[in-house]
């Protein structure tokens, strides 16, 4: 029994390096689609659908498309940091194919507040990044596409490859004050 007080020690000290061990970055889960919609949610309205395409950044990606009026939506819940003070850094790439005559809009909302949106009315786009930062924390991130035209003959896609979140920690202001270099170069 002499030896029980240490090993509950160790498996204290076992925790505490496990606790530490988890960056303070990431957690969008499956950005790169390499493991179909996994993570995301997928929400549509008016015969719209959402899958997984060869066409990604690299492949695979995800296809929000329609062939009517509606809208396709993907949705994920994260926790960018872990609840640390910082800058959440958020990144995704999207590409468009949208046929002559056909209007769309494209929506990057988070926490449901519009951070991203551009009208695509015909014409093919290459993959563009978008990126924004936010505080860290937990974060609903919303990526859709919708028509703007109530045409029957509305067809268009959208691609979405390489979501990423990232929380960079505040920088400390402590060390670098002109009183403290002084200090340390004295
Ligand atoms: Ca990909």
């Amino acid at each position: 029994m002499r030896f029980a007080p240490l090993a509950l020690n160790l498996a204290i000290a076992g925790a505490l390096v496990l606790a530490g061990a988890f960056p303070a970055t990431a957690q969008i889960l499956n950005g790169t689609f390499d493991n179909g919609l996994t993570g995301w949610t997928v929400t549509t309205t008016g015969g719209c659908s959402a899958t997984v395409s060869t066409n990604g950044n690299p492949a695979p990606g995800a296809r929000l498309w329609n062939n009517d009026a509606g809208s396709a939506t993907l949705t994920q819940t994260f926790n960018c940091g872990g609840g640390s003070d910082g800058s959440c850094s958020l990144s995704l790439d999207y590409a468009t194919d949208t046929l002559v005559g056909s209007k769309m809009v494209v929506t990057v909302t988070l926490d449901n507040v519009v951070m991203y949106s551009a009208n695509h009315n015909g014409g093919v786009t290459a993959y563009t990044p978008v990126q924004f930062s936010v505080p860290c924390g937990q974060h609903t991130l919303g990526i859709s596409a919708a028509s703007t035209s109530t045409s029957p003959f509305s067809v268009w896609m959208m691609f979405v490859d390489n979501v990423t979140a990232s929380c960079v920690p505040p920088v400390s202001t402590e060390g670098s004050t002109w009183s403290s270099l002084k200090a340390t170069y004295r």
